[in-house]
């Protein structure tokens, strides 16, 4: 299949949700340490390619799966900072009315179900939105996003392999960000790709460069197109990295120095700042047009958020499947 040709303006919309992306996590972790946050936090910074370039490859009515480290799934959706801010501040104009919080952040309405911190719990439900795509005629798609340890788990063959022999339109996609918190990849798999996976399911598998946001785009395209032309699902892996710890409280002391400073070489952002001001696609002046009105979108967010009001005792049975 021929490479989709990206215009300057998709170019640049990428590069802008992927700063938007990592700036909402930055932004969000210093709030966690000040103790302006509730809960907990699984934070992407140095993922934001997969979560772009698969987003950006996606029609209106697709839907995504997520996992516990949703915000960046969220942002490449287009679920909005405003109501994302407002979810980890626990207030009802959160995208969940503030009854989700960090890991079950989403909106149907945006096209992203409410994110599942179960390891391994949005595969099923992918296959199942997937299956109702089929039944109800809808010419749409699944992206199920999910990490590599989750690929050790009973459900993701029983849902890969449903989703293969009902040729159902669902692409998996597994971020394979070398880590499941603290267990390194190479402890708890034989095979080097998850994609090798695939050929169990009798589906194509592929593993590319997660940390490139255009190869990420393309290899979405292609397993996207197959999953609506009827002829099923694939198996991407993307190859990428988490420079943060595992959730909030991890300093990732498992981690080399070296390793982790080798990834930052390959941070997703400034590989492509550097390729779009390379193409002349990004002029210097608008960089810093793009990040002062991202800063003052997280401002203004964050501000809004505080003078939210929670939801209220009386309804907080509302809205809720399990209390
Ligand atoms: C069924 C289940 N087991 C354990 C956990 C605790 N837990 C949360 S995240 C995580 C690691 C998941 O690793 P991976 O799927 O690779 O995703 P990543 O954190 O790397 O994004 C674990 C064990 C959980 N949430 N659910």
């Amino acid at each position: 299949m021929a490479e989709a040709k990206l215009t300057p303006e998709q170019k640049l919309a990428m590069y802008h949700r992927m700063l938007l992306c990592r700036m909402f996590e930055e932004r969000v972790y210093f709030l966690f340490l000040e103790g302006r946050l509730p809960g907990t936090i699984h934070q992407s910074q140095g993922q934001e390619a997969s979560a772009v370039g698969i987003c950006s490859a996606l029609d209106a009515g697709d839907m995504i799966t997520s996992t516990h480290r949703p915000h960046s799934h969220a942002i490449a959706r287009g679920v909005s900072a405003r109501s994302l801010m407002a979810e980890l501040f626990a207030k009802e104009t959160g995208c969940c009315r503030g009854k989700g919080g960090s890991m079950h952040v989403g909106d149907a309405g945006a096209g992203m179900l409410p994110a599942i911190a179960i390891v391994g719990g949005g595969l099923p439900l992918a296959a199942g939105y997937a299956l109702a795509f089929r039944y109800l005629k809808q010419p749409n798609i699944v992206a199920c996003f999910f990490g590599e340890g989750a690929a050790n788990i009973g459900v993701f063959h029983e849902a890969v392999n449903m989703a293969a022999i009902w040729n159902l339109p669902v692409v998996f996609v597994c971020e394979n960000n070398k880590y499941a918190a603290s267990t390194a990849v190479e402890k708890v798999m034989r095979v080097k790709h998850v994609s090798e996976r695939a050929a169990a399911y009798g589906i194509p598998g592929e593993t590319v460069d997660g940390n490139d946001v255009e190869v990420v785009y393309q290899a979405m395209v292609k397993a996207g197109s197959r999953a609506r032309a009827g002829d099923g699902p694939t198996l991407l892996e993307l190859e990428t990295y988490r420079f943060a710890g595992h959730s909030r409280s991890d300093p990732g002391h498992y981690r080399k120095p070296e390793e982790v400073a080798a990834w930052k070489e390959r941070d997703p952002i400034a590989r492509y700042e550097a390729r779009l001001l390379a193409e002349k696609v990004l002029e210097p002046s608008e960089m810093t047009k793009i990040r002062a009105s991202i800063e003052l979108e997280l401002e203004t967010a964050i501000a809004q958020a505080e003078q939210d009001p929670s939801p209220k005792p009386e309804d907080c049975l509302t809205d809720v499947f399990a209390s």
